[in-house]
């Protein structure tokens, strides 16, 4: 029996938390965006678009109705102080995986990512993250934690980062990783030179995988509304292709979809995002379901 109204959820699902197992949690945080706020539009627009799409997936055969998804809407964190921001979400990620659930965050500001790895960082050992940025300075217009600075953080608490679709650093960045080890990088022009299917994930085997992507990895044309927009970069169809690959050989415990920035009266961007999230849901589930 459905409801008179579409309900305002990720794919307007109606399914109860405890039956649950994907929990879509909202974060509207964008308090040290440097170029632009608005990210913290991104889950709302997301979640709307969400509500109108075919419930049934003609390439996975699945209807995501059916798969358990809730959504939790949305974490009050605008406008906190950092350190609250920090706590409220890593409170939030570690209840979903302790209830046994998997966590699907939707930004806000790359930020967010850091509290979320937090929660989680016992049961993981790689952290993959597809981003235009290196997001590696160690400290940014004076902040220790913010957009730029996420990854270099993360590198603390995690030994195995991987960043796909990255086409601009700073120099500090690129000093620090040509002396690190621990964190590899695919630059956005061996993906757009070669070829996406040829890329070998085997490294995530049976690895416990944290999963970031920032939609900036996309190239503009497909997404202009992104906190920091950066020519030269990857199709959509790539994108979904590699968010494939890695859900199927690692085991993924928490993902997070951030720094989008929704452009007043543009629905195509939300729309993807969403069909992005919808997707690495269901590979995720089929994932599980084969093993
Ligand atoms: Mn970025």
């Amino acid at each position: 029996m459905h409801s008179p109204t579409v309900p305002f959820s990720f794919l307007a699902t109606e399914n109860s938390y405890e039956e649950s197992r994907y929990i879509v949690l909202c974060v509207p945080y964008d308090s040290t965006e440097s170029w632009a706020s608005g990210t913290r539009f991104g889950p709302a627009a997301v979640i709307e678009a969400s509500r109108y799409m075919d419930i049934y997936d003609i390439e996975l055969g699945l209807f995501m109705d059916k798969l358990g998804i809730y959504t939790l809407f949305e974490l009050p964190v605008l406008g906190k102080p950092e350190s609250s921001m920090m706590e409220l979400i890593e409170a939030s990620v570690r209840r979903i995986i302790s209830d046994g659930k998997m966590p699907v965050l939707l930004g806000g500001e790359h930020t967010i990512s850091l509290p979320a790895l937090m929660a989680c960082k016992d049961e993981v050992e790689h952290v993959v993250v597809l981003d235009a940025h290196s997001d590696l300075y160690d400290e940014y217009e004076g902040r220790k934690v913010s957009h730029a600075t996420v990854l270099r953080r993360v590198s603390e608490l995690v030994k195995d980062i991987t960043l796909i679709g990255v086409r601009t650093m700073g120099i500090e960045e690129k000093e620090f990783l040509e002396e690190s080890d621990n964190v590899k990088v695919i630059y956005a022009e061996e993906l757009l030179r070669g070829n996406v299917e040829d890329l070998n994930f085997n490294f995530l085997r049976d690895k416990g995988v944290y999963l970031s992507v920032d939609l900036d990895v996309l190239d503009p044309p497909q997404i202009p509304c992104v906190g920091n927009p950066e020519p030269g970069g990857l199709s959509y169809r790539s994108v979904l292709r590699m968010i494939r690959k890695v859900i199927e050989v690692g085991n993924v415990r928490c993902m997070d979809f951030v720094e989008f920035s929704p452009c007043p009266g543009m629905r195509s961007d939300a729309y993807l995002v969403a069909r992005l999230i919808q997707k690495a849901i269901g590979y995720h589930f089929l994932h599980l379901r084969n093993q």
